[in-house]
């Protein structure tokens, strides 16, 4: 018969337990010692085989050995488990105080921007704001702005760089098309404005799109000046800028208005001293004006002696590049979130 040394058994499960680091491990030492082949196992069946006397002594013994032992198991298991609570807790814990991340939102088109404050402006002094197809016909685009088929003021308009629709129509090459609806459909006096997309085939550059901006205008009454164009103009552009900006016409032509003009404006960058930006010079061209033709009136059913006032076009993305400073006119279609995010 071995002799079994329940003792030193004992110290050895003691020391394991001791050593368990989690309660997976602690699981297999008391399967070791407890399980179906484990050591307590095999002295349970050495027990019957020893002789009377030596039985009760040596199974009070191990009796009280296996009590121990699971005490100790016991004690070990439960101090493990909250070891491991503590941990999870420490790993898990949120503090519910804190504010949440922002969540991104949108940035509104540096156009769309301009368009209020421009349309803001203009309500100001009276005017209504006004849209039109961006889809036009030759009628509204052309001809009732006194541009016959055979003149070569439509070369001076880019007859050749307007797109035509296989569908019939052609996308309005400039927002003057929106004068003729309105006074078709309006009598003076009047004054609208018109920002609208406007769309011709010119060569992509820096300062060129094919899908484009115009800011129009028009005032007709019974007495409407050139001054009144100016001082209008100068308002606007004071308010728009938020700063003093002089403007200067240059005799130009356009064939619904006589005079015509090109619009200048003192460079709101370096305040008419000379820049890079306007090539030195002071001034920066803005766009086209005049006083509206008599044609037009009469394409519009509108008496010539009665009415007069003044039309203009000038180039949105220019004025809004400007106001923020935008190198290149690219940037506007080009989709790109850097560019839009600054605004
Ligand atoms: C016209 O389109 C006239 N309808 C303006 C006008 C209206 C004159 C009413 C008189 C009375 P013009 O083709 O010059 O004119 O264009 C006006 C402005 O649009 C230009 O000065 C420029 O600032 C802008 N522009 C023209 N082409 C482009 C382009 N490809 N890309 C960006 N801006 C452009």
């Amino acid at each position: 018969m071995e002799k079994i040394d329940l003792k030193s058994l004992e110290n050895k499960v003691r020391k394991k337990i001791e050593k368990a680091e989690s309660l997976k491990e602690l699981d297999t030492i008391f399967k070791e010692v407890f399980g179906k082949d484990g050591e307590v196992k095999k002295i349970s069946k050495i027990i019957p085989k020893l002789p009377k006397k030596q039985r009760k002594i040596f199974g009070e013994k191990f009796g009280k050995m296996k009590e121990s032992l699971m005490e100790e198991f016991e004690k070990k298991a439960k101090e493990l488990k909250e070891k491991a609570e503590k941990e999870v807790e420490e790993k898990e814990w949120i503090d519910i105080t804190i504010p949440p991340p922002k969540a991104p939102i949108g940035h509104y088109h540096p156009i769309t921007l301009a368009r209020r404050k421009i349309e803001e402006i203009f309500q100001s002094m009276g005017f209504e704001v006004v849209e039109g197809p961006e889809i036009e016909d030759e009628w509204h685009n052309f001809d009732a702005l006194n541009i016959p088929p055979d003149h070569p003021a439509r070369d001076v308009l880019s007859l050749g760089k307007t797109f035509y629709l296989k569908s019939g129509g052609l996308m309005r090459s400039h927002t003057s098309s929106v004068q003729i609806r309105y006074m078709e459909k309006n009598s003076p006096p009047l004054r609208i404005i018109v920002p609208g997309r406007v769309f011709r085939l010119d060569a992509i550059d820096a300062s060129h799109e094919i899908d484009f901006w115009q800011l129009e205008g028009l005032m007709v009454g019974k007495d409407i000046s050139v001054a009144n164009f100016k001082a209008i103009i100068e308002e606007f552009l004071k308010r728009f800028f938020e700063k003093e900006v002089k403007i200067r016409l240059r005799p130009s032509f356009f064939p619904f208005t006589e005079p015509s003009f090109e619009v200048d404006i003192s460079c709101v960058l370096c305040n008419g001293k000379g820049c890079q930006v306007c090539k030195n010079s002071g001034w920066l061209e803005c766009g086209g004006a005049g006083m509206v033709h008599p044609n037009v009136y009469k394409n519009c059913k509108l008496n010539p002696k009665e009415w007069q006032g003044f039309a203009f076009g000038f180039g949105m993305n220019r004025l809004v590049m400007l106001k923020y400073k935008i190198p290149d006119i690219r940037l506007f279609n080009s989709g790109d979130l850097r560019f839009l995010h600054q605004f």
